[in-house]
């Protein structure tokens, strides 16, 4: 397959400025008849007729009436156009029961609903599938279903047929449609200028119980983006659907929003604290695409970051702004590291706005999403939040309809500000996560910061420019008082140096407050210094920052030269675990452990090959020695924490569960679990079932709680995933493929559903010391199931290969273990386009 590249873009031939379409549902056999008004496009200069279709069955085609027979390949069509307006008019027929993959029009549990993003509107009829062509669409649909819905505002509708009329011009990928058996939860919004707009979440009957905390998501999602933007909803209607078989996480398809049933469905009994701030914050977000990518949308693909990194960072600020900032940006930056960090320093490495790729569904990625926010924030902190504001909101207004693209958005901060951005654009442009190294001088009373950036080279991108970096910055005196306030501080060269003048004492600094900019700052530090951090610092980041480093430290000296627990981070951590002026929520994140994996690159980028079953080793040392350490303060935690009165997902109440929960982990490994069997036993919300459930399988305790929790929730498949999930997670290391295996064997085992796939075999890939076990038994049995996923859904195989992708971190035996599995995968015959280019990346 060929790459595209973003130098090549063109626009479109023609424009259009109506879709009318009809589908004749079938399970087998759907119809679809569209009429299309296509004009000559003034502003481009190959007018090539050709519009994109795959796996379609053309029964019939005419232009202006007049039936033709276009040139047909596995892409699309061509045909002879006229040079003046003209209506296309074609029927096509598909076949959603067949469609596995998941794109395009698909069934999923009887109903009928589809996925377009990025490019699969043309598995539906013949179109110019890409974002720049955008039009009003009406919509009418034929069939027998109960509830038939699409985009925009409804129109007619009787027995056996409804009509949908979207007035909002819109590209294909936010076409939507779903028929089936549903059931609505309603709600209403009425917007600050008085529209008063219908509220749905629509689900499968039996799942009605579960949308009242997302309906309530959504009305916070639309007053908050009126308070903080300016924006306000456009349509009378906003749908929502619940979907059980979904490659993502959720889809923003104008006024019809359709989600994995994972990410809207919730009720205290089967989804955790964390499900809830979960599913909170991504109905936000694909709201929050009504305007950061709808009303503005993309001009092409290589522009993706223009609408995720933009939403992604406003979703974290509502977030921050109903819960806990701190915690929601700890838990940020965590996330950060672990996917987006792991991507950026290794094969798959890309520039947030990529400039190839052979497959888009590939560049979903933490890259795109997760560092584009990142820009988002570090833009933000360098104009300050007055101008950022001002130039969001002349973005809105010069760009609202367009399809626009990374220089547009760069555009709009320089005009609202007068600022020139192109050194900026360097972290579009530049893969890779910058290393900060940090010196520090004192004398008569002036201290001085060094910092020399520098950044590692990526596939394709050897030399790197410097970047202008925002570096937050504050100093504390020797009481631990703070004698400079966070100051940004604005990097622009290679190496640069910051003074700060009238100090009384050597100050500790504190360093990128807040995270200020996504790099891996090295700085070499005392154990001491950490500690004086960890109990000073008033930056909650680095305040957890400080703890963070001072365990990965311990962590990294037992790993590398036997040592024992480290007492200062034990004596350090206790200090915070006990202090009741703190947030709960930040005290258990603060309790929390580095991971297997980032402690593997850490020793990796320090020039030790990294032993997984040695991290998992150490990390459990780690974790005994704690729990010895904390065992007076644990179980009065654990009582002090234990929430009274009605469940609610809210900050509060699942902060102190969190605590609690921490706490119970320590007391398991001290009792061996009788603490967590009672815990399990007497739970009525999921956090403590799950919370429970875990401590006793990890306590080689719960065969009798896996019978029970099957037993309870069998019925219920998001909970059943977590019954699949979690018993790999937990599983010792020589057991884990096992586990998994086993599990695939279950009867409520399918690879047809994503969610129960990564639940088993994601979970897998996401337990280190079990997958990269020396037998290479986890890098077999995950290799045995893309092959085998591969044909039925290409998507969530090629995504899942990234499991992969930290193999040259690992052992000469690893590495041709690994190898090996890739080769299989790559020799796999009609390999999907998706995973060859995945694979062929990693294997590199
Ligand atoms: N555009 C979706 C989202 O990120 C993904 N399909 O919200
Ligand atoms: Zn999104």
């Amino acid at each position: 397959p060929q790459p595209i590249y973003l130098k090549d873009y063109t626009p479109f031939g023609y424009l259009i400025d109506s879709v009318d379409l009809t589908f004749t549902l079938s399970p087998e056999a759907t119809r679809v008849r569209s009429r299309i008004a296509f004009r000559p496009n003034p502003d481009a200069s190959d007018t090539t007729f050709f519009l994109h279709g795959e796996n379609l069955k053309l029964i019939s085609a005419a232009i202006d009436g007049q039936s033709i027979t276009p040139k047909l390949t596995d892409q699309g069509l061509t045909a002879d156009a006229p040079n003046a307006p003209f209506v296309w008019e074609a029927e096509v027929e598909i076949n959603p029961a067949a469609n596995t993959a998941l794109e395009g029009l698909y069934m999923s549990n009887g109903m009928y609903c589809t996925q377009c993003e990025a490019e699969g509107f043309r598995k539906i009829t013949y179109y110019p599938d890409r974002p720049d062509v955008m039009a009003p669409f009406t919509v009418r649909i034929e069939g027998a279903e109960k509830v038939m819905l699409s985009n925009g505002n409804p129109g007619a509708s009787g027995e056996g047929f409804a009509e949908w009329h979207d007035p909002w011009p819109k590209p294909a990928y936010l076409f939507a449609l779903v028929a089936g058996d549903l059931i609505n939860h309603p709600g209403q919004f009425t917007t600050k200028s008085g529209r008063e707009v219908e509220l749905n979440i629509w689900v499968r009957p039996g799942d009605e119980g579960k949308c009242a905390f997302g309906m309530e998501a959504l009305k916070h999602s639309m007053k908050w983006d009126e308070d903080v933007y300016g924006r306000e909803y456009d349509l009378d209607l906003f749908n929502i659907v619940a979907v059980d078989d979904f490659n993502m996480g959720a889809m923003e398809n104008k006024g019809l929003n359709i989600f994995n049933s994972s990410c809207v469905l919730a009720s205290p009994e089967t989804s955790t604290d964390g499900n809830f701030e979960r599913i909170e914050a991504i109905i936000a977000h694909e709201y929050f695409h009504n305007w950061t990518g709808n009303r503005i949308t993309c001009r092409d693909w290589f522009q993706l970051c223009l609408k995720e990194g933009l939403t992604v960072y406003r979703d974290a600020q509502f977030t921050s702004d109903l819960r806990s900032a701190p915690v929601k940006r700890i838990e940020d930056v965590i996330a950060l590291r672990a996917r987006q960090f792991r991507e950026d320093n290794g094969p798959l490495a890309h520039p947030v706005r990529p400039e190839s790729f052979v497959e888009i569904n590939n560049f979903y990625t933490a890259t795109v999403y997760e560092k584009g926010a990142e820009l988002i924030g570090m833009l933000k902190t360098l104009v300050g939040d007055a101008a950022y504001y001002k130039s969001l909101d002349l973005y809105f207004e010069r760009h609202d309809g367009d399809a626009a693209t990374i220089e547009d958005w760069l555009k709009v901060f320089e005009d609202a500000t007068g600022r020139d951005l192109s050194q900026f654009k360097r972290w579009y442009s530049d893969a890779g996560t910058p290393r900060l190294k940090v010196s520090d001088d004192y004398s008569d009373g002036t201290y001085t910061l060094t910092f020399r950036q520098s950044t590692p080279p990526t596939p394709g991108q050897d030399e790197k420019p410097p970047r202008v970096i925002p570096i937050a910055v504050g100093l504390l005196g020797p009481n631990g008082d703070e004698v400079q306030a966070t100051q940004v501080l604005e990097m622009t060269e290679e190496e640069q140096s910051f003074t700060f003048t009238g100090l009384a004492a050597k100050p500790t600094p504190s360093i990128l407050r807040d995270f200020s900019a996504p790099m891996i700052l090295q700085r070499d530090s005392s154990n001491a210094e950490r500690a004086f951090l960890l109990a000073h610092d008033t930056d909650p980041f680095n305040k957890w920052e400080a703890g963070r480093a001072l365990a990965k430290d311990g962590l990294i000296a037992m790993i590398r030269e036997g040592a024992s627990p480290d007492s200062a981070y034990l004596d350090a951590i206790t200090a915070v675990a006990r202090d009741d002026t703190l947030d709960p929520a930040f005290r258990a994140l603060a309790m929390g452990l580095p991971s297997q994996d980032d402690l593997a690159q850490t020793l990796f980028d320090g020039g030790t090959t990294p032993n997984p079953q040695a991290i998992w080793d150490a990390l459990e040392t780690l974790r005994q020695a704690r729990a010895q350490h904390m065992q007076d303060l644990a179980p009065r935690l654990y009582a002090q924490y234990q929430v009274e009165g009605d469940y609610q997902p809210d900050a509060a109440q699942s902060g102190a569960r969190s605590l609690a929960n921490t706490a119970l982990g320590l007391i398991t490994r001290l009792d061996g679990g009788a603490q967590a069997q009672r815990q399990y036993d007497a739970a009525d919300n999921m956090t403590q079932q799950l919370a429970a459930f875990c401590c006793l399988l990890q306590a080689g305790k719960g065969e009798a709680a896996i019978a029970a929790f099957y037993d309870q929730w069998q019925h219920d498949r998001l909970v059943i995933d977590k019954w699949f999930s979690m018993q790999v997670v937990q599983a010792a290391p020589d057991q884990t493929a096992a586990v998994a295996d086993a599990l695939t064997q279950h009867a409520d085992f399918t690879m047809k559903n994503p969610n129960r796939f990564r639940a088993t075999l994601g979970a897998l890939a996401m337990s280190p010391a079990g997958f990269h076990h020396a037998s290479g038994a986890g890098y077999e049995l995950l290799t045995d199931w893309l092959i085998q996923l591969d044909p039925l859904n290409p998507q969530t195989t090629a995504r899942m290969c990234s499991a992969f992708e930290t193999w040259k971190r690992y052992d000469a035996a690893r590495q041709d273990l690994i190898a090996t599995q890739l080769d299989r995968i790559l020799a796999t015959p009609n390999l999907s386009r998706d995973t060859t280019e995945m694979v062929t990346r990693i294997r590199g």
